[in-house]
């Protein structure tokens, strides 16, 4: 009698059976399918643990949904495009495309030998110009929406490879910043870059995420975060930059500043604007001191600039006092935030303090923290510093105070709190007007590399750059040649061209589209991936959208998250997409570790899923933690996972074979036949909720369960035969390949992937709540022999009297219930 499982067999059998049938194929005509996806995979070579679990949690709720009745679609493709192609293939002296096709055929055998259930015809991989003519197709869209900007932007510049580095390229070496490669010392330059003006949608993507209910509020808070939302107000400053006889000195006008505080003006001591600020360039042209320091603060790198700066000929009137400020340059404002330009407030503000102690400029205070206005006559300045220093207005070296409180020295405004100073000031005054600003920044696109997808922009010197026309897409990438800079600068043949303005000549753009442009989108293409005259069918996307359940690692809860938004959110303003957000549940799932350490290939610490069979590995990382939970991968746990199997497969195999079994019913089986109907009513419930750690265990109580039946007395046939058949089809989602064996021995045909979902008979609930009775009953027992063991028995009598209490409690209080038999009584207190 054979009753062992051979995975490796029995695996290849059923793979086989799935792709025969063409299980896993969504039918078309559906009208809204479930939409489970896991994030597709960056084609690096091997799947890790990682992308196991996550493509185990996706895999076991679409086969859990199919059994539901449901249409699923549950695609899979490549990420394919990427820089790390790119130095693999000079490393192995090949070329991106070979290396990364070979990377695809390992992974996807991998995939398949894990069993895991996708609709391959709907397979799509970045790097092919059937995929990225869309990516480019998309871009001449977004340009003519006005969401692409050309303009300079500084990058790191290797001045001996003479080539742009992205900051992965940047090394790290004694304090330095060097050239990956020839270990250079890294510059900066300026350089035209292609951008996507993501910032255009930075209010709805903020306010969009209250309503992500199905989003975790972690990941949610981490964009909101990075959006930056800043309410504050624009105050206008009138500037005079009149310098003494200077011929062109008649730029007077306003500059307006942006500020969160602008209750704080009462302490403004100077005016600052960017080196990229429309002032400062300016002035530039007309003093030499103000051109140099613009010229140094564009080449340094953003933390070499300090708090340095220059002062200028003009001059600011403060809008509510009248007094003159000075007008600085300085490198500390940003030119993208806010208006590039600040009052300078040195009492409260961090930054202008610094910069204000820098440049010897006064420091006043006009907010004193709540609590000390009340102490009459005292010190009123930063946290006592013992100089005495007194009422505001002098030269103070200690820290400003950057909290909320009541304003002084501030005309009718003091002994008003800050809110109100705030609300009133803004309200009282045309200089002020209420604003809101996000922190942030456009999405630079541009890469100066090889592996992406070439922009479809042609620059002829009469024409200015110009749109490749859509009928002329893809511009395809010419043949990769390895050399110092950017091979796409360096093919010559493809980089001429003529102007499809003008016919004359012109140049290529050659930089390519950073990599998570081709991931803002796919879940798209996955609707229609073969479609040929548009990136992806509108009404398709209207049906089937948004994704139901995305799973992926918390890494992208920035970067590809808000993308994908962005990208969904134009994509319905050009009338593509009605949905405007794309993801309904996201879920992170934990991470793998292995000795407290993060499971990856970089650490050499991955465990080949092969070693254990599909079926193992699969159980295991689904059994082991909720998939939102880090856990530890022990090969103890592994071993568990595989004994299950075997004895499942033995017990299906002694039932078939043996066939040992009663006809007429027992006291007992009416136990046995409730508890599978339990069993089946809990699993679904844990399924729903992507318990699969908790539905394991169900599984293991009903195997248990049945085992012992048997071992009392023969089984009733019926009912052991049920018993069987509902742990066939309740472990199939996690355990495809032992699902369809044991369906198959049970019943001799069908298969179990296209089951339907197994219903219990009978109306459950009462026995849900004598199961958890039962349960608590049993801990508490546990409980107490515990502590009569320890603690003597003369401790039980204390200890049942509390329990009781507690149960008696719990029992009255229904409400709280279910919350107290998760946690289960203290014993640890009550002893
Ligand atoms: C005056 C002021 C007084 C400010 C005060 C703050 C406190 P944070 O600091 O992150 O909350 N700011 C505005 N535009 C800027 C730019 N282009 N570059 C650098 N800094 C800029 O951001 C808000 C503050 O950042 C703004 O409010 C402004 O300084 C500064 F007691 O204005 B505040
Ligand atoms: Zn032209």
């Amino acid at each position: 009698m054979t009753s062992h499982y051979d995975h490796a067999q029995v695996q290849e059998f059923w793979q086989y059976v799935w792709e025969r049938d063409d299980v896993y194929a969504l039918d078309e005509d559906a009208t809204d399918p479930t939409y489970v996806l896991g994030m597709f995979p960056y084609t690096s070579g091997t799947l890790h643990m990682g992308h196991i679990r996550n493509y185990a949690i996706t895999d076991a709720y679409s086969r859990y949904r199919r059994m539901q009745g449901d249409d699923v679609l549950h695609p899979m493709g490549w990420d394919a495009f990427g820089l790390p192609a790119e130095n693999a293939a000079v490393e192995r002296k090949t070329d991106p495309e070979s290396w990364t096709q070979a990377c695809i055929r390992r992974m996807r055998e991998e995939l398949e030998t894990m069993g895991f259930g996708y609709d391959w015809f709907r397979e799509i991989t970045t790097c092919e110009p059937e995929y990225y003519r869309w990516n480019q197709w998309l871009f001449n869209r977004l340009y003519e929406a006005g969401l692409v900007e050309y303009e300079a932007a500084t990058v790191n510049w290797c001045p001996d490879c003479e080539t742009v580095l992205a900051d992965a390229q940047v090394a790290e070496q004694d304090d330095e910043r060097v050239c990956w490669r020839c270990e250079t010392p890294v510059g900066r330059r300026e350089l035209d870059q292609w951008f996507f003006t993501i910032t255009d949608y930075a209010e709805e993507l903020y306010d969009g995420l209250d309503e992500l209910e199905g989003w975790p509020e972690g990941v949610r808070e981490i964009q909101r975060n990075w959006i930056g939302r800043q309410e504050g107000a624009r105050i206008s400053f009138d500037v005079s930059t009149d310098n003494d006889g200077g011929e062109s000195g008649d730029g007077d006008g306003t500059i307006e500043v942006f500020s969160t505080r602008p209750e704080t003006i009462f302490g403004a001591t100077f005016l600052a604007v960017s080196p990229g600020h429309d002032l400062a360039q300016e002035l530039a042209a007309e003093d030499d001191e103000v051109a140099e320091y613009v010229a140094t603060v564009r080449e340094q790198d953003p933390d070499e600039v300090g708090f340095a700066g220059v002062e200028t000929d003009a001059t600011a009137v403060h809008p509510l006092t009248g007094d003159e400020l000075p007008v600085y340059v300085a490198g500390y404002v940003l030119e993208d935030v806010g208006t590039g330009a600040v009052m300078g407030v040195p009492g409260h503000n961090e930054r202008d303090h610094s910069f204000a102690l820098e440049h010897d400029l006064p420091i006043e205070r006009v907010i004193s923290p709540p609590d000390e206005t009340e102490r009459e006559g005292e010190d009123l300045i930063g946290e006592d510093d013992g100089t005495g220093a007194d009422h505001h207005g002098d030269v103070d070296e200690t820290a400003p105070y950057t909290g909320e409180g009541v304003l002084e020295g501030s005309d009718e405004y003091g002994g008003l709190e800050t809110t109100t100073a705030r609300e009133r000031l803004v309200a009282a005054h045309d200089a002020f007007a209420e604003d809101v600003t996000y922190r942030l920044r456009d999405w630079l696109i541009s890469r100066q590399r090889y592996w992406g997808t070439p922009i479809p922009v042609v620059h002829c010197d009469d024409c200015g750059h110009v749109l490749v026309p859509d009928e002329e897409l893809p511009v395809e990438l010419p043949e990769f040649v390895q050399t110092t800079g950017n091979p796409l600068d360096a093919a010559g043949e493809w980089t001429e061209t003529t102007c499809p303005d003008c016919g004359g000549p012109a140049r290529r753009e050659t930089d390519t589209m950073d990599t998570f442009v081709d991931s803002s989108w796919y879940f798209l293409r996955f609707l229609s991936p073969h479609l040929e005259d548009a990136p992806f069918d509108t009404d398709l996307a209207d049906d089937w959208m948004p994704i139901d359940v995305y799973v992926g690692g918390d890494e992208h809860a920035i970067l590809h998250l808000l993308y994908t938004r962005f990208f969904t959110r134009a994509l319905a303003d050009l009338g593509l997409l009605e949905r405007r957000e794309p993801i309904r549940d996201l879920m992170s799932q934990g991470t793998v570790l292995y000795d407290g350490e993060k499971m990856s290939s970089s650490k050499g610490n991955v465990v080949a899923p092969e070693e254990y069979g599909a079926e193992t590995t699969r159980l295991f990382v689904l059994s082991a933690a909720h998939p939102e939970q880090d856990f530890e991968w022990t090969a103890n746990n592994v071993r568990g996972a595989y004994d299950l199997q075997q004895s499942l497969y033995r017990m299906a195999t002694d039932f078939v074979e043996r066939g040992d079994a009663r006809l007429e019913r027992r006291e007992h089986d009416e136990y046995v036949a409730r508890e599978i109907d339990r069993t089946i009513a809990a699993i679904t419930d844990e399924y729903e909720r992507f318990r699969f750690h908790r539905a394991a265990t169900e599984i293991q109580e009903l195997a248990r369960l049945l085992r012992r039946y048997c071992e009392y007395d023969r089984p009733h046939g019926e009912i052991y035969r049920r018993g069987l058949l509902t742990l066939a089809a309740v472990i199939a989602p996690m355990a495809p390949h032992l699902g369809e064996e044991l369906w198959n021995k049970l019943r001799g045909e069908g298969l179990v992937v296209v089951a339907d979902w197994p219903q219990p008979d009978r109306d459950t609930s009462s026995y849900q709540r004598e199961r958890r009775l039962i349960d608590r009953t049993l801990a508490d027992v546990r409980d107490i022999v515990d502590v009569a063991a320890i603690d003597g028995p003369e401790r039980v009598e204390l200890v049942v009297a509390q329990v009781w209490k507690y149960r008696a409690a719990e029992l009255v209080g229904e409400a709280g219930a279910e919350d107290t038999a998760e946690r289960g009584v203290d014993v640890g207190s009550i002893a």
